[in-house]
């Protein structure tokens, strides 16, 4: 199995529920290591950036809106599969279909506040690790 990297974003409703804890422990139980972290408040322009590819969704301005609606924890989670393995433990993107023991079905109400955000494939991760953390940034200890 191939040791990957993915980013990982603790949202505001998380963040502002004080579960930032709460949901680095379930990383560590799962085996993935934070190797980079920051918090911080995502303005207008970056949370477009982050989110382009979902420009023309009808969920666009609702999704920036809430991405800025407060502070974020952004890290980068390192591991054996580390990109699916941080999805399952995220569980469904609508917290009212995520399994049981999920991130989402445990702690987060809405579809629009998620608690969450994991990137979905290894090219997507690359990009978006790199959006936040320059290479000495990060803490590899794989
Ligand atoms: P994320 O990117 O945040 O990890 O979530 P995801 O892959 O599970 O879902 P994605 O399709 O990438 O959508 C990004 C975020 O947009 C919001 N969304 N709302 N109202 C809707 O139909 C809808 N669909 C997506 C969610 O907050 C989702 O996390
Ligand atoms: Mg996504």
């Amino acid at each position: 199995m191939a040791v990957e990297r993915t980013l990982s974003i603790v949202k505001p409703d998380a963040v502002g529920r004080n579960q930032i804890g709460e949901i680095y422990r379930r990383f560590e139980s799962a085996g993935l290591r934070i190797v980079a972290a920051r918090m911080l408040h995502l303005s207008r322009e970056q949370a477009e950036g982050f989110y382009a590819v979902h420009r023309e969704r009808p969920f666009f301005e609702a999704l920036v809106g809430f991405m800025t609606s407060g502070p974020v924890m952004v890290q980068v989670l390192e591991g054996e599969e580390a990109i699916r393995k941080n999805r399952e433990i995220m569980g469904a993107t609508n917290p009212a279909e995520a399994a049981a023991g999920t991130i989402r079905h445990d702690l987060a109400e809405t579809i629009d506040a998620n608690a969450v955000h994991g990137s979905d494939a290894p090219e997507t991760a690359r990009d978006e690790i790199a959006f936040f953390f320059r290479d000495d940034e990060i803490h590899s200890r794989g």
